[in-house]
């Protein structure tokens, strides 16, 4: 089947809550314009969020171009997009309904239309991704195509030269004689459980804590009534800094050079599992506990064969309020082997076949 290779890109992405799907999508923009060299055209509704996690982004700007990318704001009046040709293939990410003028016009040159699910490790999307569907108005077809953990899926986001640079980044690395954490998690974790496991436990900790939406419980835990970035707080064996939060290129490092991780989300649990140390992984929270079936699903996937039980434990407990000293203890106690452990599943998943590959075969395969 003749290849045919379509180099101009649409990316829509709306920010619904949090950092992730700006964190994804500008992640996936970056590698396609760089390593596929496509022309890549960003459309982002909320450019004050955007500029959380795209460096030198200016707000007042309808266009610009950082990276490669042509960054636009996605402006919601019904004339923005009169004069807009569609691109040769439309990413419509997390199912945020492109804007209605762009899909009519997309009836005219009829571009390789694709939604981009949000992360699962579910079974189910194995047989969901890849599938067409009918646009009932317009009578396009859209492929829903799933991001996963297998090449039956549309594989997991990585830049061509990760390994490479995190391997060279983590050799320059002294190990130090407390074990190192980073703390990334949503309001509702049990956090000063955690803090507190962690001052009373078997081994000193520094807890790097880069600025969200919890520093209150963290300033509450010292007896503190707040703490400003940069600050150290101490109790018993931990030792806590609160960091600036940190471009995406400065939070992979930090990944790298603790020992072990707490992330959420999406994006920082995949980055997590690139820098190849323990993490925990707190899923997003939905309604009837679906995001402990979420859980449950990628624990089943990433610990297959791992004889140890503590990562299983620990995370479901840091998801289900039930963190113990005792598990923290355990925990630590077999940090190094989970190390091991946890390299060779980054090995494992490194050796599949990237997102940002997976969409561009998928579209130079002609659909
Ligand atoms: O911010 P999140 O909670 O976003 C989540 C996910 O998008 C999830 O799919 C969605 O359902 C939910 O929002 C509504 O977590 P996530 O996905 O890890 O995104 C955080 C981004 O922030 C990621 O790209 C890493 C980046 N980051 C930094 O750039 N600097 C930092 O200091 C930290 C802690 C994170």
């Amino acid at each position: 089947m003749m290849k045919k290779n379509r180099v101009s890109w649409d990316i829509f992405c709306r920010v619904v809550d949090n950092f992730g799907d700006i964190g994804v999508c500008w992640r996936l923009s970056k590698q396609l314009a760089n390593e596929h060299k496509l022309n890549v055209r960003l459309w982002v509704d909320d450019l004050q969020v955007a500029s959380k996690i795209i460096q030198n982004l200016d707000t007042s700007l309808h266009a610009q171009t950082i990276d490669s990318v042509t960054i636009y704001r996605w402006e919601e009046s019904a004339s923005a997009f009169d004069e807009v040709r569609p691109a040769e293939v439309v990413i419509e990410t997390f199912a945020c309904n492109l804007p209605a003028a762009y899909l009519k016009a997309m009836t005219l040159n009829k571009p390789i239309w694709i939604n981009l699910e949000y992360l699962s490790a579910e079974a189910w999307i194995n047989d969901c991704h890849g599938q067409p569907s009918t646009h009932p108005q317009t009578g396009l077809k859209k492929t829903f195509f799933f991001p996963g953990f297998n090449n039956k899926t549309g594989g997991l986001i990585r830049e061509q030269n990760l390994s490479k640079t995190r391997d060279a980044a983590i050799a320059m690395m002294k190990k130090l004689p407390s074990l190192q954490v980073s703390l990334f998690c949503y309001p509702d974790a049990p956090i000063k459980d955690l803090l507190n496991t962690m001052s009373q436990g078997n081994a000193p900790v520094e807890c790097f804590v880069p600025m969200d939406s919890y520093q209150h419980e963290i300033a509450a835990f010292f007896g503190s009534n707040a703490i400003n970035i940069g600050d150290t707080l101490n109790q018993g064996q931990l030792k806590l800094t609160l960091l600036p939060f940190l471009t995406q290129a400065e939070y992979d490092q930090l990944l790298w050079c603790c020992d072990l991780n707490f992330v959420r989300g999406e994006d920082s649990w995949i980055r997590a599992l690139w820098a190849s140390k323990p993490f925990i992984w707190q899923p997003y929270r939905q309604a009837d506990d679906l995001h402990l079936e979420k859980l449950e699903a990628f624990l089943k996937i990433y610990l297959q064969d791992n004889p140890s039980q503590i990562l299983a434990e620990f995370s479901r407990a840091w998801s289900e309020d039930g963190i113990t000293l005792s598990l923290w203890n355990r925990l630590i106690a077999e940090i190094n082997e989970l190390n091991t452990w946890t390299t060779q599943r980054s090995q494992h998943f490194e050796s599949q076949t990237d997102l940002a590959s997976t969409l561009v075969i998928f579209t130079e395969n002609g659909v």
